[in-house]
């Protein structure tokens, strides 16, 4: 059978996940909102910094990553987690700054 552009279009589309969302995570006040989130593997979070005038980081340091430059208001930092588990985070210039992403298997 001769493989046609349509159909190897069609599979591609159909190996990717499926119901691959995007979450966003407010950063106002000093704060991440919501703090904690669960998503399924494949999703990808978008942090949003809705401050008037604060930058801030998401760094996974505990995960033993480097910390990430700033991003200012109006701007966004986004991740795309393949991965099951749980991913705690905090701001670099503000520790108490916590949040985590809990990342489930694909259904
Ligand atoms: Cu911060």
């Amino acid at each position: 059978m001769k493989v046609t552009g349509v159909m190897l279009t069609a599979s591609l589309l159909f190996s990717m996940p499926c119901f691959a969302k995007e979450v966003v995570v407010e950063i106002y006040k000093k704060k991440f909102i919501p703090q904690e989130i669960t998503i399924e593997a494949g999703d990808t979070v978008i942090w949003k910094n809705i401050e008037k005038r604060q930058y801030h980081n998401v760094w996974f340091k505990v995960l033993g990553e480097e910390e990430p430059g700033y991003f200012f208001p109006d701007e966004t930092y986004q991740r795309t987690f393949n991965d099951a588990g749980d991913f705690p985070y905090e701001c670099g210039p503000h520790p108490k700054m916590t949040g985590k992403v809990t990342v489930k298997p694909a259904i």
